[in-house]
């Protein structure tokens, strides 16, 4: 297996809108984040992926664009970013742009002109058709919206603000690689590709089974005809000339199909952020149809996952990001075990094989959020839906009930730098109302605590960079049918460990998993005290003498 930078390193992802306002504006900013480099840097993590950055409307907190060669107004200017990047690369960490090429905002010029008449030269660079399927958004609603100028309908798989780019064009195609080597050139790291497995849209526009969001994601938009021939172009125009990484956002990749991006011979993408465990919290009807997560499930996901990388890919290791609830209410406990289960998901992502990512946060244990009223949420995903629920006739408080589960806005709350007013994230009103545990839950407290979460993550990431068995050694579950326990071994030439994590509040025999521990030596774990039980959401690293 290739040994390289890209696997070894750890992805922490900065959504910026909520990071640090360093102007009292009360929207988070890239100065917000200068301030906080040398707060990273001591954490230890290697690789920024910002959230994007680029000039947006923020319909979708810039996931739509409408200039891919300037920064939003919000975040500050170029000066800004050059003196960011400049910082970064100091430290010796380094930046991931977010690419967000499936679609651009409707505000963006080009899509301006295409709307103008059906003979515009930017016309194809959108998808126009005379009549709409029945494509279903991902924000709820037709994905396809009647314009009037030229009495035609135009593709968006997410919001009506973010028409989907049209990649049958070659043009289109040139102009994501311009803008691309303008990132390049001023010395970015790489990418994250933003819904990548949906570039190529199904000729003709075949109507799919909407009754199960999943499958239709899986069978009408992701996986297309050309996405190989897309991706392998760019690489050859763009991505082979430079030492970067590339990560692809990957909804409806599957195992199988993961290797056709990922392989190591591919000359496609270095690797993938796939959701085997993220959509099993969302039933046929999509985000807010919350399904009970189910324990012998996540595991299985890790272990079949891991067969990717067995084949010659790649893959990340997260547990949440801007898109999905907090990692320790979803994963973990948030109430009474909140520290010991933030510790134990902490040892899952970096024990895993694989490129772990961690969202900003995470390292303090951030919990999710319970708003009172729909009024204090801003994620255009809620709004949508909540207005689709209420025009079918649904309960206000029951939507609520599945916004509190799987909502996008409980990650995305300031993060909590200090009791001050408004967490020391701001010195105005935030645009998204702080968590009010921050007095308990915040970085300054977490500073001034040796035992703390931070202190934890920063203790494991250290293990990790002085274990390259826990990067590139193979994986074995070691106990599959625990209704508990996580347990499984990491393995290479140079050392074994068994990582035990007690995913419940019952006390188990560490004899279960480990027969001969006189063997082992107890290496890190979330608990001062050992008696050979695994106490209440216990993680345990033994590594082999
Ligand atoms: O919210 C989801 C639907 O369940 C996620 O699946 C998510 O929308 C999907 O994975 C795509 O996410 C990416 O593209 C979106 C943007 O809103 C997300 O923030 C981004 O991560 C459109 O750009
Ligand atoms: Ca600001």
């Amino acid at each position: 297996m290739k040994k390289i930078w890209w696997k070894e390193s750890v992805i922490y992802q900065i959504y910026p809108r909520s990071f640090k306002d360093s102007n009292a504006d009360g929207i988070g900013d890239l100065r917000g984040i200068i301030e906080q480099l040398d707060y990273l840097k001591n954490l230890g993590v290697d690789i920024l992926w910002l959230s994007p950055v680029f000039k947006s409307p923020n319909d979708d907190n810039g996931y739509d664009i409408s200039d891919y060669e300037d920064i939003m107004d919000e975040f500050g200017n170029m000066d800004d970013f050059d003196e960011l990047l400049e910082g970064v690369h100091q430290r010796g960490m380094k930046i991931l742009m977010d690419l967000v090429v499936n679609h651009s905002s409707d505000e963006h010029r080009w899509f301006q002109e295409s709307r103008k008449s059906k003979d515009n030269p930017y016309r194809d660079y959108y998808h126009w058709q005379a009549q709409k399927n029945n494509w279903k958004s991902f924000f709820a609603g037709d994905a396809w919206t009647y314009d009037e100028q030229t009495e035609e309908y135009y593709l968006h798989l997410f919001a009506k603000k973010q028409p989907d780019l049209n990649w049958e064009n070659p043009k289109v195609r040139e102009e994501v690689y311009s803008l691309m080597r303008f990132w390049l050139d001023k010395g970015v790291d790489g990418f994250r590709m933003d819904v990548i497995p949906l570039i190529s849209k199904r000729d003709a526009y075949p109507d799919g089974d909407i009754s199960d969001f999943n499958k239709l994601i899986e069978e009408r938009y992701s996986n297309g005809p050309r996405v190989h021939e897309y991706i392998n172009e760019m690489y050859e125009k763009v991505l082979k000339h430079y030492d970067i990484m590339t990560v692809g956002e990957g909804p409806g990749i599957t195992r199988e199909l993961a290797n056709l991006y990922v392989g190591e011979d591919r000359g496609e993408l270095n690797m993938i952020f796939h959701f085997g465990h993220m959509f099993m919290g969302q039933g046929e009807g999509g985000r807010f149809d919350v399904v009970e997560d189910d324990f012998m499930e996540f595991k299985k996901v890790f272990t079949d996952w891991d067969k990717v990388i067995q084949e010659g890919g790649w893959i990340n290791i997260f547990l949440d990001n801007h898109d999905f609830p907090r990692m320790v209410s979803r994963w973990g406990d948030d109430g009474k075990y909140r520290t010991e289960s933030a510790k134990l998901l902490a040892t899952l992502l970096l024990t895993m094989r694989g490129t772990p990512c961690i969202f900003q946060g995470s390292e303090i244990g951030m919990t999710n959020v319970q708003f009172p009223s729909i009024e204090d949420y801003r994620d255009v995903e809620i709004m949508n839906f909540y207005k689709e629920h209420m025009a079918n006739g649904g309960d206000e408080s029951e939507f609520l009930q599945a916004v509190y589960v799987n909502g996008r806005d409980n990650v995305r709350t300031p993060i909590q730098w200090s009791d001050a007013p408004n967490g020391g994230f701001s010195d105005a009103a935030p645009w998204i109302k702080i968590n009010p545990n921050y007095k308990d839950i915040n970085v300054e407290q977490a500073l001034e605590n040796p035992d703390s979460i931070f202190f934890y993550y920063k203790k494991m990431l250290a293990y990790r960079k002085a274990n390259t068995t826990l990067v590139y050694g193979e994986y074995k579950d070691l106990a599959a049918k625990d209704e508990q326990v996580f347990a499984y071994r990491r393995m290479d030439e140079a050392a074994e460990f068994i990582v035990l994590l007690n995913f419940s509040e019952s006390s188990i025999p560490i004899s279960r998993y480990i027969s001969d521990a006189r063997n082992y030596e107890l290496e890190v774990s979330n608990y001062s005290n050992h008696d050979g039980i695994l106490k209440a959401w216990e993680a345990c690293i033994y590594k082999k003498k």
